[in-house]
């Protein structure tokens, strides 16, 4: 990282965070939520993994969607339309103060996901660019510097517990070109000497870019649950898609009524169906 002389630009974020999300792609933020608001996210994940395990199977309502694979609740998108506590989260002003001095705060919100990996699972999120997933590309202007993703830690993240890996800089070793597919997957940097574990404590926010390699291994421990909470905001001007989360720093709260982001029958299909009993295949995407 370049010698930077730390200096705060708000109560949350200092010039060494600036410079470590422009020089490596991420930047990790130390102790942003308590201990009482981790448990209240906790017990959130707790009610909406029973609920998956209650559906049992991959379950869509518009742009609400549990992924259940072999059994296992392993992601969701959208509670935040039927859950107020994930509501309240994803516009804690906290966020917004990290997010900021990146993109403004005249923003939309395209991802709004959480993340489950049990103790001995088979889950994990192979290398890749999220800007694999932020489709259709002409949606997304100068997806570079208009996006960012956001995750909260609700358990400790440990390499043996399936701690997100990143490759530090790696969001500048080619073009960002988000029509490039080849760039989409990036398995191959695996045996990259730059790749390390993010090791995060509850409570700690990690902010990363769009074309910085990253992904997830398995949860490997007897024990220890890895939950992460996940939300993608973009310069609401570079983007045609998504829900408001800010208006120029003011707060827009959900209403029934979903905005088109990645399920493209929003506005057809309003009522709750398992994929699969309409031939549908649904992959977890991020
Ligand atoms: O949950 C993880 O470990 C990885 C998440 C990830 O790679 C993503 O959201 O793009």
């Amino acid at each position: 990282m370049s010698q930077v002389i730390d200096v705060e630009i708000s109560s949350l974020i200092t010039k060494k965070h600036i410079a470590q999300f422009n020089d490596d792609g991420y930047t990790l933020i130390k102790n942003v939520f308590s201990s009482k608001e981790i448990n209240q996210l906790a017990m959130a994940f707790d009610r909406w993994k029973e609920f998956g395990n209650l559906i049992g199977r991959t379950w869509r309502k518009q742009n609400t969607i549990v992924w259940i694979e072999d059994s296992v609740v392993r992601g969701m998108q959208w509670p935040s339309y039927h859950d107020s506590v994930m509501a309240k989260f994803r516009l804690d002003t906290r966020l917004l103060e990290i997010v900021e001095p990146f993109i403004g705060n005249n923003l939309k919100q395209i991802i709004n996901q959480l993340h489950w990996k049990m103790p001995g699972s088979k889950i994990s999120w192979p290398l890749h660019r999220d800007v694999r997933s932020r489709q259709p590309v002409e949606a997304f202007k100068d997806l570079f510097s208009s996006w960012v993703q956001t995750g909260i830690a609700i358990d400790h993240h440990r390499e043996e517990n399936g701690a997100m890996f990143v490759v530090p800089g790696s969001h500048k070793d080619f073009p960002a070109d988000a029509n490039d597919q080849s760039l989409y997957s990036a398995v191959s940097y695996k045996n990259d000497p730059r790749i390390k574990p993010l090791i995060m404590d509850p409570g700690d926010v990690v902010i990363w870019n769009a074309f910085v390699v990253h992904g997830g291994g398995f949860n490997s421990s007897n024990y220890l649950d890895r939950r992460f909470y996940i939300n993608g905001y973009v310069k609401a001007e570079n983007c045609t898609r998504g829900e408001w989360a800010w208006k120029n720093g003011r707060s827009v709260p959900l209403t029934e009524d979903n905005a088109l982001i990645q399920f493209e029958k929003v506005n057809e299909v309003k009522e709750a169906f398992y994929p699969e009993d309409r031939n549908i295949s649904e992959y977890v995407i991020d």
